[in-house]
């Protein structure tokens, strides 16, 4: 492979960027980012660990740091798909570069900085990003930086391993900086379907999607050439996600929902084998569940996600899953080499689309998706918190569980019964802070069992909650609460003690644990 040289001083492979057009805008970061003014607002590729510009951050938190050496001041608002590499986030959170953040971030520098009112945070559903930027309610789109894998003949984008939002950010933005990152094979090409026919009211039609496996758009991402102001070659692998193996505690999470499933089936309510389509949030338990379903009586299972863990590859090279859905590939390091090592057998089981189709409402419904999410902590009434530590301090965000909670056919989520070694329960009598209500939430498990409340009434739902998925330590305080809140003469519907409901976590201030 050659390698050319831009009169830039910039090495660039000509196998990826094919057009002489985008040849003539080789440049390194640091000169791109030079493009990039105090206040715009930057829209950036990434989901999860996947696809994030890599040299990006860097430069531009290199460029803030010589502007604040100057006396000058230097920040943008970032957009993103959802998460993106930690180094990214860091670099510019490390030097209060980012004004305001949409829509989802999950790590600690960031959050540190938000928490303490540095930064503006908008924490919105990941289906709504789209239609929100289009509406104007995030101002003018300054510059979209997006890595692809490569630039083709005829000027198209070969995505890299994520969509997330790039086809709304190369349409809305003034400028275009281009990442283009040889990490990337080019056996990528193909697993992207991406689809240019979403519209705003009142010109919307119906998204003609009806199984995971459908092909509704195109291979390429598409860019106007007159607004490409940079292209920038990279070659960095995409940062891995952390996973740890299975655990007692996951794998008993992962054993309950296994045996839903069968009772589901059992019911007539799911097809044996394939059951519905699955989706499955980021992280250890979702990841533990889906490695479970590997030991299951299912086969033919599909997926329609927003993110592929690594024991969605498993299940695909075992045969268990026949087609998998999503926009990003969240993979650790192992993950990430089995895929590269594979690409011909993965392209024919995956599909990454734009998250606007990925998280569809509409299609979330159609489908029948098992949403199956993580959280913080469920009330006694199935009310669900997500996001906020205590009510008030952000972990992460919504994400796209509140698109599968609301729009699924069963809405599952799964927890450890408690967090910090025992000393915080994830069964609570009120949550602080409530990301789903109780008219969405379906299902609740954790390690000691499932509560499936569809069908009851809360005071039916709130024993079964405590009874089957509160710690044992926690259940003589839960129930306590109960019973005081039911013997209420102004008990009500959903009976509650209010100026007990919290008592829970004013515990934990004081003392340290909710128990004491
Ligand atoms: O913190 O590691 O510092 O101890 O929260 O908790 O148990 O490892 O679980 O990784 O699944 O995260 C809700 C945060 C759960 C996640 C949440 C502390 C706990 C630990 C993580 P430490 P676990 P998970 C698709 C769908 C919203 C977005 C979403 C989430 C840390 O699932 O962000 O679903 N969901 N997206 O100790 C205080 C509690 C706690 C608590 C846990 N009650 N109080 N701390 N922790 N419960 C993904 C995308 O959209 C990309």
């Amino acid at each position: 492979m050659s390698n050319a040289v831009h009169h830039s001083g910039t090495a660039y492979d000509p196998s990826r960027i094919r057009h002489p057009h985008f040849q003539g805008l080789v440049t390194d970061a640091t000169s791109a980012v030079s493009r990039i003014a105090n206040g715009d607002t930057v829209a950036i590729s990434g989901f999860a660990s996947a696809g994030t510009p890599k040299a990006f951050a860097a430069a531009l938190a290199e460029r803030i740091r010589t502007v604040r050496a100057r006396g000058g001041n230097f920040s943008v608002n970032l957009l993103t798909g959802a998460s993106v590499a930690n180094e990214t986030e860091a670099a510019l959170a490390e030097v209060d570069g980012i004004a305001l953040r949409m829509p989802y971030q999950s790590e600690p520098t960031a959050r540190r900085a938000i928490n303490a009112g540095r930064m503006d945070y908008v924490d919105i559903h990941l289906s709504h990003v789209a239609q929100q930027v289009w509406e104007g309610y995030y101002g003018n789109v300054d510059v979209a930086v997006v890595e692809v894998a490569a630039i083709t003949d005829d000027g198209k984008l070969v995505p890299s391993m994520s969509v997330g939002n790039n086809k709304t950010w190369l349409e809305v933005a003034d400028k275009v900086i281009l990442e283009v990152n040889s990490w990337v094979p080019l056996g990528v090409e193909g697993m992207h379907d991406v689809y240019y026919g979403t519209a705003l009211p009142p010109d919307r039609r119906p998204i003609m999607l009806t199984r995971p496996d459908d092909r509704i758009g195109q291979f390429h991402l598409e860019v106007d050439p007159a607004k490409v102001i940079a292209v920038v070659p990279t070659s960095a692998k995409d940062s891995e996600s952390a996973l740890t193996a299975p655990d007692i505690v996951s794998e008993a999470i992962a054993g309950h929902v296994v045996e839903f499933f069968e009772h589901e089936v059992a019911r007539g309510r799911m097809p044996a084998g394939s059951l519905l389509p699955l989706q499955a949030g980021i992280g250890n338990v979702a990841n533990a569940v889906l490695a479970g379903l590997a030991a299951g009586p299912f086969s033919d299972l599909t997926c329609y996600s927003e993110v592929i863990q690594d024991s969605m590859l498993g299940l695909i090279r075992e045969g268990k899953v026949s087609h998998a859905s999503a926009t990003a590939l969240a993979l650790s390091r192992a993950g990430l080499e089995e895929l590269v090592d594979n690409f011909d057998l993965y392209r024919e089981h995956i599909t990454l689309r734009p998250q606007e189709i990925s998280n569809h409402p509409e299609i979330v419904r159609r489908l029948g998706i098992i949403g199956m999410n993580g959280m913080l902590e469920a009330d006694v009434y199935g009310n669900v918190n997500s996001t906020h530590v205590g009510g008030t301090r952000i972990m992460n965000g919504i994400g796209g569980s509140g698109d599968f909670t609301r729009n699924g056919y069963v809405s599952m989520f799964l927890s450890p019964s408690t967090a910090k070694n025992g000393s915080v329960s994830a069964i609570v009598p009120m949550v602080p802070h409530v990301d789903h209500t109780e008219h969405d939430v379906q299902v609740i498990v954790t390690e000691h069992g499932l509560a499936d409340l569809r069908g009851l009434s809360p005071r039916k739902r709130a024993r079964l909650i405590v009874g089957h998925c509160a710690d044992p330590a926690y259940r003589p305080l839960l129930h306590d609460y109960l019973d005081r809140a039911e013997a209420r003469p102004d008990a009500g519907n959903t009976p509650h003690i209010l100026e007990d409901a919290f008592s829970f976590h004013t515990r934990l201030a004081a003392t340290g644990s909710m128990l004491g």
